[in-house]
């Protein structure tokens, strides 16, 4: 069978040939084609390879527990193929509530699943993590556990440093930290795939109490810690589900921005959040950027829920 297609093939490179058509070869199986049949023939088996550089270059993890997905694409690549929204969520919203000793029901019906951020003040009350979590803390949890194995497959976002890795950052020398005078200004984040130290983070932090009975919180936090003046670029995420984040130390200022699709129907604005606060925000709608306010280090932690 193939050496009868090879015959076929060879008859056709034959007249070819004689029709003084040009014609190059590829040795292997005596098969010729035109230029322009090797260059579509070039382009599309180099599609596979584009792909596998851009997973390579931008994804941070093929398979992996974290909040972002499973392969990442570039910021610009997967806001170019983000579906329009319907701006039925923004529309009419200025501003976030403020709200406290609110039950599940209530927040489930006003909140959870409709794209309204809001802030609940008195979620945090009894999380002494406002008094144990900060810089230090994070760097003894993290070098007394599997560090690299197990944070390598998590995500970490340097923003505006220099930093490659969370090990790196938490690296820093005390005067750093510290934001003493001449030194360079930080503020990162990233997600905890390491179960040891979730263990670890939720002796200090509870399941917010207001989160609907029937949803789960998911297991991977997400971390954000850093100085006055700097914060997350503008951006929206790729997730599927909305998200708490607590604000555990400092304060920090959320400038939401409906999707372009709505500009004209909705407002951008801004939301600060205080010590002890915590944000209930759906970042896959609300375009978002953060600045952290004048005063001390900011520290947040949060998850997605569904
Ligand atoms: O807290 C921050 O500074 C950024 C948070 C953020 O961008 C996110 O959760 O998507």
């Amino acid at each position: 069978m193939v050496s009868e297609n090879v015959k076929k093939l060879k008859a056709i490179i034959e007249k070819a040939s004689k029709s003084n058509i040009n014609i190059q070869r590829l040795p292997a199986i005596g098969i010729h084609l035109t230029p322009s049949d090797l260059s579509l023939f070039r382009l599309f088996s180099l599609i596979p390879i584009a792909i596998g550089v851009i997973a390579f270059l931008y994804g941070k993890s093929w398979i992996s527990d974290t909040k972002k997905c499973w392969i990442s694409l570039p910021d610009s690549l997967s806001h170019a193929f983000r579906p329009p929204e319907d701006c039925g969520f923004c529309r009419n919203i200025t501003q976030a509530d403020r709200v406290s000793n609110i039950s599940p029901k209530e927040f489930e019906k006003n909140y959870a699943y409709n794209a309204k951020p809001v802030v609940i003040t008195d979620a945090t009350i009894n999380w002494t993590a406002l008094d144990v979590f900060d810089f230090w803390y994070f760097k003894d949890v993290y070098e007394s556990s599997l560090f690299d194995s197990e944070q390598m497959n998590c995500q970490f976002f340097p923003y505006k440093t220099e930093f490659k890795s969370l090990r790196e950052a938490l690296s820093i020398p005390a005067e750093r930290v510290n934001y003493e005078v001449g030194t360079q200004p930080w503020y990162f984040g990233w997600s905890n795939c390491n179960y040891e130290v979730a263990r670890e983070l939720r002796k200090h932090y509870d399941r917010p109490y207001f989160l609907p009975d029937t949803s789960e919180n998911n297991a991977v936090d997400w971390l954000f810690m850093g100085g006055p003046g700097l914060g997350a670029h503008m951006h929206v995420d790729n997730v599927r589900l909305p998200s708490w984040q607590a604000q555990i130390k400092g304060a920090k200022e959320w400038i939401l921005a409906p999707p372009p699709e709505c500009y004209y129907e909705c407002s951008t604005f801004s939301i600060v959040v205080r010590t002890g606060d915590v944000i209930v925000l759906d970042t896959n709608k609300w375009y978002h950027k953060t600045i952290v306010l004048p005063g001390e280090i900011s520290i947040t932690i949060g998850a997605e829920y569904d």
